[in-house]
């Protein structure tokens, strides 16, 4: 069978300390989804991103960085409206700051004609997050005809809720997130998702993870950050500690650890392998700045070793 196809936005990236005084940034691109095709195929797997970008530089500058990591990209190039972007700012290392200027653009106007039904009925693994179908009511459908192919093919789908208040505003996005949940064969949630997700208040790690498996329609693994991450699959609990690093950027931990997972997933390790790789690559991810520019290859895997300990992220 193939490997990861998943479809959603990807942004350019302006970055800076301090937009009230920064002279200089950083440019690139950033996409929960796309930051996980890119950690899938640096790990050796096959990974293809739907989505639409801009008739304009930023768009081109989406699909060459895709492309030059080896996703194959299903895009469309939509000329009635530009590429979205997103600013983040970094005073420090512990406050990160996502602005989104995203209202209306080209990736919002993802379609469920752009999702052709040969790609998912390829794939070993269908991944979607919670932030397309926040986008717009076509963004939407397109994740709906992404969970019904999937169905039809027999193809698994990975759900990451990715809550993003910038995105849903007051909208309720618990509805949409219980039932991509409960179509799924693997949830991935951070503990205020998890919450989100079931209703439920409790701050113990272990009853949420229960209270996501009993909405969820297979595996789960709830995200701890600093604390690991903590997993039901095919029935049986698993623990998995995070490693410490000297942390730069958490923004994109969570996707590489999600593509860690799916990365074995899709080469068909145990469960405890798949949640050890995505640990590590979630730390790894966290040592240098950018939305997936740190996500490791087997190599920096390899390098940073197992040896390594007193984690924190
Ligand atoms: O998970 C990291 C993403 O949040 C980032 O790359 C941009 O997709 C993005 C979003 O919508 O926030």
């Amino acid at each position: 069978r193939g490997g990861l196809l998943t479809l959603g936005e990807t942004l350019g990236l302006v970055a800076v300390d301090h937009l009230r005084h920064a002279r200089t940034a950083h440019v690139g691109i950033g996409g929960a989804e796309s930051n996980v095709a890119i950690g899938v195929r640096r790990l050796g797997l096959p990974a293809a991103w739907i989505g639409r970008v801009g008739d304009d530089p930023w768009g081109e500058r989406v699909v060459r960085d895709l492309r030059a990591e080896d996703v194959a990209c299903r895009v469309v190039v939509d000329p009635a409206a530009p590429t979205g972007l997103m600013t983040k700012q970094t005073p420090h290392a512990a406050a990160t700051t996502v602005t989104y200027h995203r209202a209306g653009s080209a990736g919002s106007r993802l379609a469920p004609d752009d999702v052709p039904d040969d790609l998912v009925a390829a794939a070993g693994v269908v991944h979607l997050t919670g932030i397309t179908p926040g986008l717009s009511a076509t963004a939407a459908a397109a994740v709906d005809r992404a969970l019904a192919l999937a169905a039809a093919h027999g193809v698994p789908v990975s759900f990451d809720v990715n809550h993003r208040t910038g995105v849903w505003g007051e909208r309720d996005a618990a509805a949409t997130y219980r039932r991509l949940a409960a179509a799924s064969a693997v949830v991935f949630a951070g503990p205020e998702e998890a919450r989100l997700v079931t209703g439920t208040t409790t701050t113990d790690p272990e009853a949420l993870l229960d209270e996501l498996a009993a909405g969820s329609g297979g595996d789960v693994v709830l995200k701890l950050g600093a604390e690991g991450a903590l997993a039901r699959i095919d029935g049986v609990r698993h623990r998995v500690p995070a490693h410490t690093v000297a942390v730069v950027d958490t923004v994109g931990a969570g996707d590489a650890f999600v593509a860690g997972y799916l990365a074995e997933l899709l080469a068909g390790s145990a469960p405890a392998a798949r949640l050890e790789v995505a640990a590590r690559c979630g730390a790894l991810a966290c040592l240098a700045p950018g939305d997936w520019e740190a996500a490791p290859t087997r190599a920096d895997l390899a390098a940073f070793g197992p040896t390594q300990d007193a984690v924190r992220r």
